[in-house]
């Protein structure tokens, strides 16, 4: 039997385990990255472990989310990382060198070979035709000593693409058209391939839009076939040696199978609050908006930003409308100032902003109260940007430029059609990405720590009987910004745990920490695919030191689930989904033989001594998941192992 791509890269990396769906299994893992947000966490930890130097084959360190330096705690921060990836062996971006995912796929992704990153949106890399998935920090640092990376093995979806897209129609509407299909836990547990026709006709950033927000769908990555499309890329990229054909085989097996034809689609709007909640802009067409913010790691190549330049040429953005770019990376940025396409922009009233990811994570240009912001972002989640009240809407930039023009929802096919192209070659300096320490020079290398940093937290083995309050029930698809808000406010603490606990679970409830403090911690119960979005291990690590012992839910989101273990927080499903209804926040609650449960059952019962109804839960762990978590955690369990 013929092999799909992702399994062709995953038999190229296998350590361990099974090939089997379900399965958990271990790979070898060639490439990681980091983010600032996330890399400060990870670097602690790696240091932790105290290996000298990184064992991939590359690592790089970005510097893109707590760009605003309000306080010290950033800068700090980023010269931690600097003086730190200096030390062990790692890349590093400076600020201004751009988003860690645009970076990536520009500089280093590579077709066929392993990257995780402590970012969920890393799958961006599987355009090239990469296995590219996002990882706590912690998972993260481990591969960066040489350890194997643990995944489930995910069953294959295959979406063919049929014709090509019509004029002003852009990539981010194919996939708000595939997430409308399967929703944001249709890739759960799976890797999301592209293949057939329609894939010659998008380009490598087209296909990055696609597989960025295959993280949206859930799954656990997505991927394109590398093809002369992706040749070519490479060799504007001066790269060209990097290319290998890689595509499916034509008996490849796939668990599922879709079609789309991107010639029937239309622009398209994922509205507030969730990326799966998608209508055709043209039945939005005319309501008023007061906010566009084109960037991210979406849409921030330099396709989207010459199709937004020229739209914008020679027009005045709309009087009631605030609108921010952010090119995606120093490479994109400098070629728009060379061709005159950035001058297009800040001519026609565009806020232009540093190349990083801005408002994508509220670092700035909150919208106004109750305002209407149509982003070309990937997340549109409740207060993700920074204002409580706000719709936020994602959309191509196509639809993004033309309504910033209006003023009201516009579908860019109603104008008339621009055309752009692409140069040849793009405009290759590395000179922002500093080339760590020779192993020779590494001892000399000062490591420098701000006082933001606070020490980590650390879990306990699981105690023999577990009785506590459900201290907290939330509903399905909580996001990782439910469980711990970045923003600008925030993230500046993220290696301040004890600061970043005060924020904990506020967006579903503001009294949590508080109460989670005077309490000692307890259980939260929350319902299906609970902890999805971003790959932060805060979300983690906070719940941990505010006394969280375990999670109870009706499923939960893979990134997440992987960082609770990390961290000795015990993660159990519901058997029934139903016997959700038979718990209420507050209630005591009581799993005899817990201990013993995780060391080896795959069942435990959880009574709820307050009403005496009970609920059989699931601990579907494999064996190191288990000693891991008697250990407290994979910072113990590795100091154990040693
Ligand atoms: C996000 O888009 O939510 C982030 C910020 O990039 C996160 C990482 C983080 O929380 O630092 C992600 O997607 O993993
Ligand atoms: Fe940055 Fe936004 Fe992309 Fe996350 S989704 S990496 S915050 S641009």
């Amino acid at each position: 039997m013929g092999y799909t791509i992702a399994q062709k890269i995953i038999k190229n990396h296998l350590v361990c385990g099974e090939m089997q769906v379900g399965e958990e299994i271990g790979l070898k893992i060639d490439q990681t990255l980091t983010q600032d947000a996330t890399g400060t966490m990870a670097y602690l930890q790696f240091e932790a472990m105290g290996i000298e130097r990184v064992k991939t084959e590359l690592s790089v360190a970005y510097i893109d989310h707590n760009t605003l330096q309000a306080g010290f705690e950033n800068a700090d921060d980023h010269r931690y990382i600097q003086t730190v990836t200096k030390k062990h062996g790692i890349r590093f971006s400076r600020p201004g060198n751009g988003i860690c995912h645009q970076v990536h796929l520009e500089r280093f992704a590579v077709p066929g070979k392993t990257l995780i990153g402590s970012d969920s949106h890393t799958p961006t890399a599987g355009g090239i035709g990469m296995l590219a998935m996002g990882a706590g920090g912690l998972d993260v640092a481990v591969a960066m000593g040489g350890g194997t990376y643990y995944i489930t093995m995910p069953r294959m979806i295959k979406i063919t693409l049929n014709g090509h897209l019509p004029p002003m129609v852009g990539a981010k509407d194919v996939i708000l058209a595939v997430l409308k299909m399967l929703s944001v836990k249709g890739g759960v547990g799976a890797i999301v391939e592209y293949a057939g026709e329609g894939v010659k006709t998008l380009s490598v950033p087209q296909r990055a839009t696609i597989t960025n927000m295959g993280a949206e769908l859930g799954a656990t990555t997505s991927i394109f076939p590398s093809d002369e499309v992706t040749k070519a890329f490479l060799k504007a990229e001066n790269r060209e040696g990097d290319w290998i054909e890689l595509f499916s085989d034509a008996d490849a097996k796939y668990d599922e199978e879709y079609e789309l034809d991107l010639s029937t689609l239309v622009p398209l709007a994922a509205c507030p609050h969730s990326p799966d909640n998608v209508k055709p802009i043209a039945e939005l067409a005319g309501k008023k908006i007061s906010q566009v913010c084109i960037g991210s790691c979406t849409n921030s190549s330099m396709l989207d930003m010459l199709t937004v330049a020229a739209m914008l040429k020679g027009k005045t953005v709309h009087p009631d409308v605030s609108l921010s770019i952010s090119p995606g990376s120093k490479q994109v940025y400098t070629m728009l100032a060379q061709s005159g396409a950035l001058a297009d922009m800040i001519a026609a009233g565009a806020r232009i902003l540093e190349c990083a990811c801005g408002p994508c994570i509220g670092m700035g240009f909150s919208p106004k109260s109750a305002g209407v912001s149509l982003r070309t972002f990937n997340r549109n989640f409740l207060a993700r940007s920074g204002t409580a009240d706000a719709e936020v809407y994602l959309v191509s930039p196509e639809t993004a430029a033309a309504s910033a023009l209006t003023g009201v929802f516009t579908d860019p096919t109603t104008l008339d059609g621009v055309s752009v192209e692409l140069p040849e070659a793009f405009l290759v300096n590395d000179n922002l990405v500093e080339m760590p320490a020779t192993v020779e020079e590494a001892g000399q290398v000062c490591v420098e720590r701000g006082p933001n940093i606070k020490p980590i937290p650390v879990g306990k083995a699981p105690e023999k009987d577990l009785r506590c309050s459900l201290i907290l029930k939330v509903g399905d698809n909580i996001t990782t910004d439910h469980i711990m808000p970045a923003g600008s406010k925030i993230l500046p603490y993220r290696s301040n745990v004890p600061k970043l606990s005060e924020y904990c679970f506020t967006v579903c409830d503001p009294t949590f920490p508080e109460r989670a403090k005077a309490q000692g911690g307890g259980v939260v119960l929350g319902g299906s695919n609970y902890g999805q979005g971003s790959s932060r291990e805060h979300a983690a690590l906070v719940p941990l030191y505010l006394g969280v012992k375990a999670v109870v839910a009706k499923s939960f989101a893979r990134i997440h689930v992987a960082n609770l273990i990390n961290f000795g927080i015990v993660p159990m499903t519901l058997q029934n989904p139903d016997d959700y209804e038979l718990f209420a926040q507050g209630d005591e609650i009581q799993i005899e033989g817990f201990a013993d449960a995780v060391a080896g059952k795959t069942e435990a019962t959880l009574v709820n001594l307050t009403t005496g109804a009970k609920a059989v839960l699931c601990l579907a762990f494999s064996p190191r998941q288990r000693e891991i978590l008697l250990a407290g955690g994979t910072l113990n369990y590795t100091k154990k192992s040693k």
